[in-house]
């Protein structure tokens, strides 16, 4: 995996590594809000099912932060935060990519039975989205002047 972290203004993309508790039994990793995560978690969704040709993102937010976990099989999200773009593959249940408001997701190449848990910080708002790259690029570089 990858583990660019860009700092700045610009939105920002880095890896979290969550804590693990190993035994006999298995392992048990676990999450909580502003200790592991930088905002209050306020909605939990999770992809699954997801044809290995499949597509999905393809979309920047205006405010929403969100951690991505491959908590089963592996996918690649590659991002774009209007100057930079970076390809992370997600395969450890352990490791999240945390994605900041501003940056342009996509995420393709699922594995058979893939499943992807995200933690978000605010609840679902169609509003929140830009579904246009072109809208996203006038909006990063207007806000970069
Ligand atoms: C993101 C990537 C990683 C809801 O009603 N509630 C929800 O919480 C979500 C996430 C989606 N929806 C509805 C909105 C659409 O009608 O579910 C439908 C599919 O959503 P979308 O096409 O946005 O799904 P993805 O996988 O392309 O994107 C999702 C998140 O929307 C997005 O924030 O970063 O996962």
């Amino acid at each position: 995996m990858s583990t660019t972290h860009q700092d700045g203004p610009r939105g920002s993309v880095r890896v979290i590594e969550l804590p693990v508790v190993s035994d006999t039994r298995g392992d048990l990793t676990f999450v909580e809000s502003r200790r592991h995560v930088p905002f209050d978690i306020a909605r939990v969704y999770y992809l699954y099912n997801v044809p290995v040709d499949a597509e999905r993102g393809g979309h920047a937010h205006l405010e929403l932060q969100q951690v991505l976990f491959a908590l089963s099989g592996s996918f690649r999200v590659s991002v774009d935060d209007g100057f930079e773009t970076s390809q992370h593959w997600l395969r450890d249940p352990r490791k999240g990519l945390l994605i900041d408001r501003m940056i342009w997701r996509e995420m393709d190449s699922f594995s058979q039975g893939a499943v992807c848990m995200v933690l978000a910080s605010h609840p679902y708002d169609e509003a929140d989205y830009i579904r246009e790259h072109r809208a996203f690029l006038e909006k990063v570089r207007e806000g970069a002047a």
